[in-house]
């Protein structure tokens, strides 16, 4: 059975993934609007991994007798000023996510939760790769300007991103 402090925290995870998710859906509607589908369907792609996260913080607190709680998920961010912007945003955010995720990670070895500690442990490898990937777009933006064939090439690369469910365990 786990702690009701650790429940609450999760559940609040809960929540943080699922906003990232929405947050991600409005980003996704921006480049739409724009016409980069490319960088629409990267962002489609990271709604259903932070979905995909969500999901798996739901089925471990149930697996472990916890019960899940829905909170209200902030409104996001409509407009952005640019791709470049857009990807600024994005790094901040998954910063303050890993900023979570490590909290987390220590209120588990407070409470001596060794098994929540290693579902954590994917989540802490999980942000290493996110926060790489937001960098690696934010340089490639850098190098070309963010105009003509240089955007266009980021936008036909983006749009191969394709979704792999997670496997954590
Ligand atoms: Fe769930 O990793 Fe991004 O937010």
């Amino acid at each position: 059975m786990i702690s009701k402090r650790m429940e609450e925290e999760i559940n609040k995870q809960i929540n943080a993934e699922i906003y990232s998710a929405y947050l991600y859906l409005s980003m996704e509607a921006y480049f739409k609007s724009v016409n980069l589908s490319g960088f629409a369907n990267w962002m489609n792609v990271q709604v259903q991994e932070e979905m995909s996260h969500a999901r798996i913080f739901f089925d471990y607190l149930d697996e472990r007798g916890g019960r899940v709680e829905l909170f209200a998920i902030e409104t996001p961010p409509k407009e952005w000023k640019s791709p470049l912007d857009v990807f600024e945003a994005t790094y901040k955010h998954e910063q303050k996510i890993t900023a979570l995720i490590n909290n987390l990670m220590n209120i588990a070895a407070e409470e001596k939760d060794y098994a929540t500690m290693k579902k954590l442990q994917w989540f802490v490898d999980e942000q290493v790769e996110e926060e790489g990937n937001d960098v690696k777009i934010i340089e490639d933006l850098k190098l070309v300007g963010e105009k003509g064939n240089g955007l266009f090439m980021i936008d036909r690369e983006l749009s191969q991103r394709t979704f792999t469910p997670p496997v954590t365990d």
